[in-house]
């Protein structure tokens, strides 16, 4: 597999370890939205200092109202924080060519 598979392979393994958590397999309850990204995304979440920050994720991500995001409403988080990381790596790549 390439480099690139092997992301999206981690992406879906991720999202199912914690969806299967409880009740449905295919999706993620608030609760286990939170382990997540407790659990896989710590210093995004310590980046965030309202306590209300998970739940503002849940409401902005689940589209169908349904209190659980599946997989295509959760890909958006990654997507957002994906775009948030490349400005930095950016940044980054600059500063060390100067
Ligand atoms: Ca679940
Ligand atoms: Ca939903």
């Amino acid at each position: 597999m390439t480099e690139l598979e092997k992301c999206m392979e981690s992406l879906i393994v991720i999202f199912h370890r914690y969806a299967s958590e409880s009740g449905d397999g295919n999706t993620l309850t608030k609760k286990e939205l939170k382990k997540l990204i407790e659990g896989e995304l710590p210093s995004f979440l310590k980046a965030q200092k309202n306590p209300k920050t998970v739940d503002c994720i849940m409401k902005d991500l689940d589209l169908n109202k349904d209190d659980k995001l599946d997989f295509e409403e959760f890909l958006p988080l990654i997507v957002g924080l994906s775009l948030a990381c490349e400005k930095c790596y950016v940044l980054r790549e600059k500063k060390s060519k100067k």
